[in-house]
């Protein structure tokens, strides 16, 4: 069975429901901190979990049978910035715990999201390579570059064939913007067919590499099915498929909804931007198991301006 753990989160909600179409509800455990998560999966099973009840964690994953792991809850990177050493604890031991049942149970495999927050200030903003310098200035940062270290030794030393992407800023219509920096092309949306003025928390120029949900779905299925020796970056793969900034998202909205408005006012969230690529050089995941994004943003603004009014959160 596949164990999937912040199952209600952003690409957790949707992630499930892919897994389960699959595989069959049957075999998909989704699990999330809030029993209120339960009404969202009833397509599959659903169970409380708190990841960092290690002890529930280790007796659920023996008595289901689990196989496979999804590890998708983690502090991200605006909250993170609150909250420092909650979100380095809980996305740190979160990992380590799953890491080590993985190597104990001898699970088949273990997915894990890193992000584009490995990279910092001094890392080349443009076309950044799988390879370069990273010292991340943010608490989410430094734990998904330390996480990238661990998902590596695990492999080399008890061979857990653990896989892992860098994930743009991801948007997507079936969950509310959360708790990270790039959330805010997910507010625009709901603000443009509120018919209200959007308050955009970062500079009309702030380039960031993003991705549409379906294309970071198709990415971490087609990663999870390639063969294990396709698989030859083990720390966390680049994963590229557009960058644009507010004003040209607003551009593509504007397309669809004339009299949109829009305000810039930055906050403590530019700096954070700030400290992250315009662009990401994802030629590794091409090479190594055939990555093709199938999202522009225009065909994203689309898309979400089509489906979003008609979708019940
Ligand atoms: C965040 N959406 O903003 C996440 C992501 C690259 C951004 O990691 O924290």
């Amino acid at each position: 069975k596949i164990l999937v753990i912040g199952a209600a989160g952003q690409l957790g909600s949707e992630l499930t429901k892919s897994l389960s179409d699959m595989y069959g509800g049957e075999s998909v455990i989704a699990t999330d901190l809030n029993e209120s998560a339960k009404s969202k999966f009833d397509y599959c099973q659903f169970k409380a979990l708190d990841i960092m009840d290690q002890d529930t964690a280790r007796n659920l994953i023996k008595n289901e049978n689990v196989t496979q792991i999804y590890h998708l809850a983690a502090v991200l990177s605006a909250v993170g910035e609150k909250k420092p050493l909650f979100a380095w604890d809980l996305n740190m031991q979160s990992l380590l715990f799953v890491l080590e049942i993985a190597r104990e149970f001898k699970l088949n495999k273990v997915y894990w999201p890193s992000s584009i927050a490995v990279f910092g200030p001094n890392t080349p903003k443009v076309n950044t390579p799988q390879y370069c310098v990273k010292e991340p200035n943010t608490v989410y940062g430094i734990s998904k570059q330390a996480g990238e270290r661990w998902c590596e030794y695990y492999f080399q030393k008890y061979n857990v064939d653990v896989r892992s992407l860098r994930y743009p800023g991801l948007i997507g219509y079936k969950s509310l913007p959360g708790g990270g920096t790039t959330d805010y092309a997910v507010d625009i949306y709901h603000k443009a067919l509120a018919g209200e003025k959007f308050d955009c928390f970062l500079r009309e120029d702030s380039f960031l590499p993003m991705m549409y949900m379906p294309d970071a779905i198709k990415a971490t299925l087609d990663l999870m099915h390639a063969p294990s020796e396709s698989v030859k970056i083990r720390s966390s793969y680049n994963l590229a498929s557009m960058s644009f900034s507010p004003k040209e998202i607003y551009q593509s909205i504007l397309k669809h909804h004339p009299d949109f408005k829009i305000e810039y006012h930055p906050d403590f969230r530019q700096s954070i931007a700030d400290s992250w690529p315009d662009s990401v050089d994802d030629s590794c995941a091409q090479k190594d198991w055939g990555w093709q994004p199938d999202f522009d943003l225009d065909k994203m603004t689309e898309d979400i301006l089509t489906n979003l009014p008609n979708f019940s959160f």
